[in-house]
């Protein structure tokens, strides 16, 4: 079965604890949940991580990089959290291998401090979804699946 990933940056596994109002409730299980039930519905295997670690982050992006150009997977779905603002490292993985990425924010970063308004990973997403809290991952499925099946 062809797979998709989900991966989440730092802090993100204290959804639904803390900043409501900016995150709503919605914790990072029920999260994983939502796209677990959607990636059934269009048959693909989710493979689903959160990590507070750079590196780790990297060396999973590397991994589904190689899954991707080996026909095994098709992308991922990634909320880098705070790393979106500041990992120049992350930019280059995503670019270095080929990695169909659609960025994905729960909170619309643009109505909020200027520091989050800039991202290292943008340029180098396909798409991305932002404000529309963790319902934007299920968007970011759909939009990663129509992108690489219709180009
Ligand atoms: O809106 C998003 O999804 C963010 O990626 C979330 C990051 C933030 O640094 C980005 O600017 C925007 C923060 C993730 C931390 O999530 C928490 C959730 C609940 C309580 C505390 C932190």
């Amino acid at each position: 079965m062809t797979s998709v990933y989900v991966f989440n940056g730092p802090n993100l596994n204290l959804l639904g604890t803390r900043e409501p109002e900016i995150y709503g409730t919605t914790t990072l299980a029920d999260v994983e949940t939502m796209c677990r039930e959607e990636c059934e519905a269009a048959g693909l295997e989710l493979v689903f991580g959160q990590s507070n670690h750079e590196g780790q982050l990297i060396d999973w992006i590397q991994e589904a990089g190689a899954e991707v150009k080996a026909g095994r997977a098709i992308g991922a779905v990634f909320n880098p959290g705070a790393f979106t603002h500041t990992s120049v490292a992350l930019h280059d993985a995503i670019e270095g291998v080929e990695l169909p990425v659609v960025e994905v924010h729960i909170s619309n970063v643009h109505r909020r401090e200027p520091f989050r308004h800039r991202s290292y990973v943008s340029p180098v997403a396909r798409g991305i979804v932002v404000g529309f809290g963790v319902y934007g991952y299920v968007m970011g499925l759909r939009g990663l699946r129509h992108a690489v099946t219709a180009g």
